[in-house]
């Protein structure tokens, strides 16, 4: 399998089958184009690899599948022993809804705290709406891991887990304390929790390399 991803710095989408792809422990190799090129250069490295003209793509044989949350639902369909979404059915079904709500949503948040593995830490003022998100994401994950008994949002680890890991990043980054969004005490501990794995430490020193 191959990887297409964009710069590790910045790429939140490309960051998310990444983590699930190491998770799995499968073979595969990486492909990374450079994000915000000037002249439309960026869209034409990407599109011989990705028909959409965004990254991450994943290649498998004569197989290309775009998005990241389509190539997550592949992997966890490929590797079942992996055991990439819960075996409860009612965990799995909440999982996959927090998923699926960072994948369509979550804007304001999106615009306003990029991921910058490069950047210092900083405190910024956010506007009312990225506190909204903020405020949502802290409720979102104090339910989950309320129910599910932690120490990830499904209980083990999950797909899940790795569409929120680019969340913790930006709360690291842009002086985000859940305590102050409605946490108590769950939320910054998981924060931690996902900034810790094996596989995001790769991802960021590569990154920051
Ligand atoms: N919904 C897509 C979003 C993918 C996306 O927005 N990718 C960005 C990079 S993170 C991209 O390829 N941008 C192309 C460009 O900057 O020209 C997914 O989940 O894969």
């Amino acid at each position: 399998m191959e990887l297409v991803i964009g710069t590790k710095r910045w790429s939140t989408w490309s960051l998310r089958p990444w983590l699930v792809l190491k998770h799995v422990g499968a073979p595969f190799t990486e492909v990374e184009i450079m994000l915000r090129q000037d002249d439309g250069r960026t869209e034409a490295e990407i599109l011989p690899h990705s028909p959409s003209g965004m990254v991450p793509a994943l290649k498998d044989g004569d197989l290309t599948v775009w998005d990241s949350l389509a190539i997550c639902e592949y992997l966890a369909e490929k590797f079942p022993e992996a055991r990439l979404w819960p075996a409860d059915p009612a965990l799995r079904a909440l999982t996959r809804a927090a998923a699926s709500e960072m994948h369509s949503g979550f804007q304001s948040l999106r615009g306003e705290c990029p991921m910058a593995l490069e950047a210092e830490p900083k405190v910024v003022t956010l506007s009312e709406a990225t506190q909204k998100n903020i405020r949502r994401i802290v409720a979102l994950w104090r339910e989950l891991l309320a129910r599910s008994g932690g120490p990830f949002l499904g209980g083990e680890w999950s797909i899940a887990d790795a569409f929120y890991t680019p969340v913790a990043t930006r709360f690291r980054t842009y002086g985000v304390h859940p305590s102050d969004y409605g946490d108590d005490g769950s939320c910054g501990a998981y924060m931690n929790r996902l900034l810790a794995t094996p596989e995001f430490k790769a991802w960021e020193s590569a990154a920051r390399a």
